[in-house]
């Protein structure tokens, strides 16, 4: 058991917006009311054995319903911004053509009460719920997914543009081209291992052509919600430090040089991406107003054991013998219930090395999700981790790192993908017999903290 911190947080800038995420898929519910169009993950989910509690998400939290009492809990907490997102086969049914109405309707209604609330909405136009019907033509794999990706982006900020002024358009390619398109623990199940890259680009693609579509409806505040954490070498030895930079290029390099620097991080992995690259690229890397990035550990790496010939289970993943680098166990640190390990200097790291990488074309950062499993209500290991990590990131920032912004990872518990709902990342308890929303002892911690952080402070920062 970790103890509660003593001493309250180093005061933040007065403008930091300090927020909680969420994700339509996990948390909605709802999936067959009021026109929505089947996702990846529906049919995903049915497989069986994919879910590893046999659960699914058709009722999730049932926010979809309750929505109102979840704006309620948001205010209550104190932050200023509510991170969730739109679910294009809501919006979307078949995910080109046709919009319909009554599935935004729900988010208008949304973004409603939270402006209602003093709460400012961010909405992501895209995290992991594929349309079926692309998905059933290739998904993120062919080129008109992103085409038809920009075309729904459109349709969203027409409906919402007139009071959202911050968007976040993709969250987390990285892992649904690992996940979904290369080892197949996520939807879609495929399991293409270096042929799912097309996914990378399309997404990265999409991307691009969703920020010209939001930029031609007048949105100025725009991101991306990008996974990154520092890659560790599991030892000097050759071996090890190619197979450690291979896996950095993949996870980290790959997302954002594109983004950040108009270019991928290797010419030979470029060329063999599907499509006029180079003229992709210049869509992708169009300037952002900010950059997302979700932290949640440093993973060391080394080479793969030759001798291996059986899948070894890596926190929760399936790693097949043939990849070329092996993630191996970070020991000395706290875990948390799904096995991360807890690093908050790893953060900073982070912070630093983009700083190092990016320099001058790296726009403000925001961390758009940060956060821990455990179980329980009093839940103090999860407020040492988010105060770890704040008091991380605040010496970043101390440090030189433009961060603008902090969002948990998450309000509330959910559908936590192909570990069904074992796994709880909530700032609020969801029992999912009755669906009775119970805020844990974190968000008690959180409301005081931010409550302190407007109370006046001798040397206090900005
Ligand atoms: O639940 C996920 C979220 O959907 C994407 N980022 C990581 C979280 C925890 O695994």
């Amino acid at each position: 058991m970790t103890t509660a911190p003593a001493s309250p947080l180093p005061r933040f800038p007065r403008d930091f917006l300090w927020g909680v995420s969420t994700s339509a898929a996990q948390i909605e519910g709802a999936v067959d009311e009021d026109g929505r169009g089947r996702s990846a993950w529906d049919v995903f989910a049915e497989g069986p054995g994919r879910i590893k509690d046999g659960s699914d998400a058709r009722t999730a939290t049932d926010h979809y319903h309750r929505y109102r009492e979840d704006v309620a809990l948001i205010k209550e907490l104190g932050v200023g911004a509510y991170r969730f997102s739109v679910a294009w086969p809501r919006v979307v049914p078949d995910g080109s053509g046709a919009v319909n109405a009554a599935g935004l309707d729900f988010y208008d209604r949304l973004v409603d009460a939270l402006l209602a609330a003093g709460v400012k909405p961010v909405p992501t136009l895209f995290h992991w719920d594929t349309p079926q019907a692309l998905e059933s033509a290739g998904g993120w794999l062919v080129r008109d997914t992103a085409e038809h990706f920009a075309a729904y982006a459109d349709a969203v900020a027409a409906r919402l543009g007139d009071r959202v002024d911050r968007w976040i358009t993709l969250n987390e390619p990285a892992e649904l081209t690992l996940l979904g398109y290369g080892l197949g623990q996520h939807a879609p199940g495929r399991q293409l291992v270096f042929d799912a890259l097309p996914a990378a680009h399309h997404q990265l693609l999409g991307h691009g052509l969703a920020v010209q579509a939001l930029r031609a409806r007048g949105a100025t505040g725009i991101g991306i919600a990008n996974s990154h954490g520092p890659t560790w070498t599991a030892s000097p030895a050759e071996a090890d430090t190619a197979a450690a930079d291979l896996y950095d290029l993949l996870l980290n390099r790959l997302f954002a040089d594109p983004l950040l620097l108009g270019r991928y991080p290797d010419d030979g992995l470029a060329a063999l991406l599907p499509g006029p690259v180079a003229d992709d690229l210049k869509i992708i890397s169009q300037p952002l107003d900010w950059y997302g990035i979700n932290y949640y550990q440093p993973t060391l790496v080394g080479a793969p054991d030759p001798a291996a010939t059986a899948p070894a289970d890596f926190a929760g993943i399936r790693l097949p013998p043939e990849l070329p680098f092996a993630p191996r166990e970070i020991a000395g640190y706290p875990r948390t219930d799904f096995g991360w390990p807890v690093v908050p200097g790893a953060l900073a790291e982070l912070l630093r090395s983009f700083r190092e990488r990016y320099g001058a074309s790296l726009p403000p950062l925001v961390i758009t999700e940060n956060g821990c499993s455990y179980d329980g209500v009093d839940d103090t290991e999860r407020i040492a981790f988010l105060d770890g990590h704040l008091r991380a990131l605040h010496d970043a920032m101390d440090a030189g790192a433009d961060v603008r912004g902090y969002f948990v990872w998450s309000l509330m518990d959910n559908f936590e993908w192909a570990e069904g709902y074992a796994r709880r990342f909530g700032l609020v308890h969801i029992d999912y017999a009755t669906l009775a929303r119970t805020p844990k002892a974190s968000y008690h911690w959180l409301r005081d903290a931010l409550r302190d952080q407007e109370a006046p402070r001798e040397g206090a920062r900005g």
